[in-house]
């Protein structure tokens, strides 16, 4: 099998709950879908995603640049496909949209494996299980917590049958966060799991100071306390809070989890699928959150995540964020707070084409 060649599309998908965290406001999410051409009829298929349209078209031409290394070489051979990716973007920087280009074609790469095998990707990775626990992520931003907002989403998140919600922290009050904090827990209850996401809106002995006082309302983790690449920061916090801490979704490739680890700046291994290098970049990461004995937890991207949770040995949970659900046909299914590996080969992911024009631009 052959790569022939490989497009891109842009569309842009309204949020039904706007982003407001530490770091972005939006209410649409762009996302560019992949689509890695063979000789055959296979086809593999992926999205990545953007914020705004100048960020999309940029991812644009570097899936297109490295789909130009690629043409001719066998998608099969996924680890020689990431090779030649990688070296093409050396000079590039491996961070930064040259590797959300290399994480987004290496899943599509995957995809075709799956599909020529006729297996889901998870099991070809070898899986534990064809379901993995999850969280609902998709609101709790930062409101102002005096109105009913939070606890109307919380209670609505609850309802849909999730086990756990995530909410943001790191408001320039830190008195609004408590609150925040405290509406939010009355709301699902001493039993759900809340995480606690700060966008890397602290200093650290601000995220040492606010996170102490947050820890009455019993957080899961606290995530992104600091900038994310001040691994000393996050160390420095790590060691000062008895609640564990996450992250990792800015993070590139395995080498950069190499480095976070080695901090001791995390508790709980965050990639990102665009971040980390893709399928191959994950299972890498996995691999190294075990031999560190740390649990391994998603960001964003739930359609493809739950493929990797379900193959990674100190699985913890699966963040959910529904912003592909509207151009997607086969809907992700969760039941009892737990996302399904789709039965489908490859990554299971079949694009609502009429969404995706409605909602497409150049
Ligand atoms: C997040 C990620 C991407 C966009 C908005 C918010 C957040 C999360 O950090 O972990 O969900
Ligand atoms: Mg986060």
């Amino acid at each position: 099998m052959q790569i022939t060649e490989i497009r891109s599309r842009a569309v842009s998908v309204p949020l039904e709950i706007p982003i407001r965290s530490a770091i972005r406001v939006s209410d649409r999410v762009d996302i560019v879908v992949i689509d890695v051409l063979t000789d055959t009829e296979i086809v593999g298929q992926t999205y990545i995603q953007a914020f705004g349209p100048h960020q999309a078209r940029a991812v644009r031409a570097l899936v297109a640049y490295l789909g130009d290394a690629l043409r001719g070489e066998n998608p099969i051979l996924s680890l020689r496909c990431w090779q030649v990716m990688d070296r093409a973007i050396n000079l590039l920087g491996r961070g930064g949209i040259a590797t959300f280009a290399l994480s987004g074609i290496d899943c599509a790469i995957w995809d075709i494996v799956g599909k020529a095998s006729q297996s889901p990707v998870a099991m070809l990775l070898g899986a534990a299980g064809d379901r993995c626990a999850a969280y609902q992520s998709a609101g709790l931003w930062l409101e102002d917590p005096t109105t009913p907002i939070l606890s109307e989403q919380a209670q609505a998140f609850v309802e849909q049958g999730f086990h756990g919600v995530k909410m943001r922290v790191g408001r320039a009050d830190p008195e609004a966060d408590m609150l925040a904090a405290q509406v939010v827990r009355e709301a699902i209850g001493p039993q759900i799991m809340l995480m606690m996401d700060a966008n890397q809106g602290w200093s650290t002995p601000r995220a040492i100071g606010v996170g102490r006082s947050l820890q009455q309302f019993e957080p899961l983790w606290i995530e992104e306390p600091v900038d994310h690449d001040d691994f000393a920061g996050h160390a420095e916090v790590a060691r000062a809070l008895t609640a564990p801490i996450a992250t990792g979704e800015n993070v590139y490739m395995p080498r950069g989890f190499k480095q976070l680890i080695d901090a001791g700046a995390c508790d709980i291994v965050m990639p990102d699928v665009q971040r980390v290098g893709g399928v191959t970049g994950w299972m890498r990461v996995a691999a190294m959150a075990e031999a560190a004995r740390l649990p391994i937890a998603s960001h964003l991207f739930p359609e493809i995540s739950v493929h990797l949770l379900a193959a990674s040995p100190t699985t913890h949970i699966l963040e959910y964020m529904p912003w592909a659900q509207p151009i997607l046909a086969e809907k992700l299914v969760v039941q009892n707070g737990a996302v399904f590996v789709p039965a489908l080969p490859g990554l299971g992911l079949v694009f609502d084409e009429a969404a995706i024009e409605r909602f497409a631009y150049d």
